[in-house]
């Protein structure tokens, strides 16, 4: 053997450039199922299974093409706890201290290759519309980085619903059309779902036994696991989905986990789908015209907009980027975000499907948990942990920026131009989950009221020194200002009788 091929469980791409790089006739590919890995944090025992059956899979299909692949499994006696580990094992076994790896999705395994000793050379992991380089030429010397701007140069590269050097319809963003509440349709079609196959079900026995005390439900298991059912769950929502997606975007509906999302961001970060051949289907039905353009650019704009965005800021800020704290906030995650009593509704909603499904779309993530967890002043680093351990999709270049940045504002503005909280009356506004709860919508005070509505005063007023300026939170505090002081007391007091329970563990 002359290389070590080194493949990482989000690494599962034909097209790997490390893959490419490499020689089938000497070079032997590396997977590994590592403790390491899989416990950095307490993974969703879904999440765990999806990467090793999506491995297993992956490294049977390279073996057919004619790859020498040394799989290591996480119950083989010999495997070792850590990806260097492994790799070291592997050296020492075929005699050859060279490693060819694409680079890692995470600072924290990009630090421990470069430490290892071995002969390691890092690729660009060319899966993505913009390279890190291209990302750092654009964000040189701007004073602010805004996703807004830098959306059309994707588009321009991509050539994604332009028309010349204009984009189609005229207009960069259609997002004026995409607020719409939903309202319950029996007839809405599911993600694609797909029964474990034998490979499948050896790993859910092997993860149930190893990380079922984890949190999360392991079964029923319906993810792909191989790229051919990867492009069936495209087509399905290509076909039956993408129609609604811009108009109920924002929208949440407790007996709908899924509404008009994709819920393929769990085999995009993996690499069984590309994001421009997603975006190309997805153009494909716009020009067909088969969706509305305010689906089709609203979808598109989420992959070659915000993820490319989102994967720049990550490697530009640098390896402490998820321990930032801006706002300086330290109460510990409240006991609900486990599935503890809680009387909210939205709350207990988002967290159950989050334990069933290992999924919750964005406007649960950021609006419902996320806003949550800023108002209540809960430190951020927990709350990055929380979304990078419960989620499918969730691998520290895309759930860092969107935890720590856009939804906790620990970053002090670099993703968000503010930081996004409200009211109960949004959640109200976009979701079923108010005529359900405990608590009541309507009432800013007293021990009925929407923490929401408690929460969010209290947040403004701890932070009206930093925020009284910005010009789009100005408004706020006027608002504030005019109220009468016995109404304000009343707010405060509501509020810190919430964190108090909070602090106390006691249910909210
Ligand atoms: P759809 O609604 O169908 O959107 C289509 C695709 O667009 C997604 O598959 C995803 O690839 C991409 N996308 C949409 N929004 C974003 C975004 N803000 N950043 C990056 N890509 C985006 N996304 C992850 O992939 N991994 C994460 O760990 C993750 N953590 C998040 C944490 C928080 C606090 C928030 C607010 C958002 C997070 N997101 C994350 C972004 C977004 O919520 C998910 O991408 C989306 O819910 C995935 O479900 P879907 O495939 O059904 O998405
Ligand atoms: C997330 C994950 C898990 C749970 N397990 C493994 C594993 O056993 N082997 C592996 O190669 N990769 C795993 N991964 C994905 C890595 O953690 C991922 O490559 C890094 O977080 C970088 O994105
Ligand atoms: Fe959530 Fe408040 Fe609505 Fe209850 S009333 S569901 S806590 S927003």
């Amino acid at each position: 053997v002359k290389r070590l091929v080194l493949i990482l469980g989000d690494q599962l791409s034909e097209g790997l450039s490390a893959l490419r790089e490499a020689d089938k006739a000497t070079d032997l590919v590396v997977m590994a199922e590592v403790v390491g890995e899989a416990a950095y944090v307490r993974h969703h025992p879904k999440k765990i299974a999806l990467i090793f059956s999506a491995m297993r899979h992956c490294a049977e299909k390279l073996r057919q093409n004619g790859w020498q692949v040394a799989y290591a499994k996480l119950d083989d006696p010999d495997t070792s706890p850590s990806i260097v580990g492994e790799l070291l094992r592997r050296a020492e076994g075929h005699g050859t201290s060279e490693v060819i790896a694409t680079r890692p999705g995470e600072w924290r395994l990009i630090e421990a290759l470069e430490a290892a000793p071995l002969a390691v050379t890092l690729l660009p992991d060319d899966r993505f519309v913009a390279s890190l380089e291209e990302f750092n030429t654009w964000a040189e010397g701007r004073k602010q980085l805004r996703m807004e701007y830098f959306y059309p140069d994707m588009r321009r590269k991509t050539g994604l619903m332009m028309e010349g050097d204009q984009p189609a319809g005229g207009k960069w963003n259609f997002d004026h059309d995409n607020r719409k509440p939903a309202s319950d349709d029996l007839f809405r079609p599911e993600p694609l779902q797909f029964e474990p196959d034998e490979i499948t079900r050896e790993v859910l026995d092997l993860v149930g036994a190893r990380f079922g005390e984890n949190f999360g439900s392991l079964r029923p298991f319906w993810f792909a696991v191989t790229r051919e059912q990867a492009l069936k769950a495209l087509d399905h929502f290509a076909t039956h989905l993408l129609a609604g997606f811009g108009d109920f975007q924002d929208a949440m509906l407790q007996g709908d986990r899924f509404l008009h999302h994709s819920v393929l961001s769990p085999y995009l970060n993996i690499g069984l789908l590309d994001p421009i051949e997603i975006c190309q289907r997805v153009e494909e039905e716009w020009s067909a015209g088969r969706v509305p353009i305010n689906a089709a650019e609203g979808y598109i704009r989420q992959i070659i907009g915000w993820r490319e965005y989102v994967r720049g800021i990550y490697f530009r800020e640098g390896p402490d980027y998820p321990s930032r704290n801006a706002l300086g906030h330290t109460r510990d995650l409240p006991w609900m975000y486990w599935g503890g009593e809680t009387g909210m509704n939205c709350m207990a909603h988002a967290v159950e499907q989050t334990r069933e499904e290992a999924y919750a779309h964005h406007i649960q993530r950021l609006m419902v948990t996320g806003n949550f967890a800023l108002l209540a002043g809960v430190d951020p680093h927990q709350v990055h942990e929380w979304y990078l351990s419960v989620y499918a999709d969730a691998y520290e270049w895309v759930e860092a920026p969107n935890t720590v940045g856009m939804s906790q504002f620990a970053d002090d503005g670099i993703i968000a131009s503010k930081p996004y909280v409200s009211s109960g009356n949004y959640i109200d506004r976009m979701s079923d989950y108010c005529k359900s709860c405990a608590y009541s919508v309507k009432e800013k005070t007293g021990d009925r009221a929407c923490p929401f509505n408690l929460l969010y005063w209290d947040f403004l007023i701890r932070h009206r020194e930093r925020f009284s300026n910005n010009p789009r939170m100005g408004q706020m505090y006027r608002t504030w200002d005019r109220m009468d002081e016995g109404r304000r007391g009343a707010v405060l007091e509501g509020a810190g009788r919430i964190l108090t329970r909070l602090d106390g563990g006691d249910p909210v």
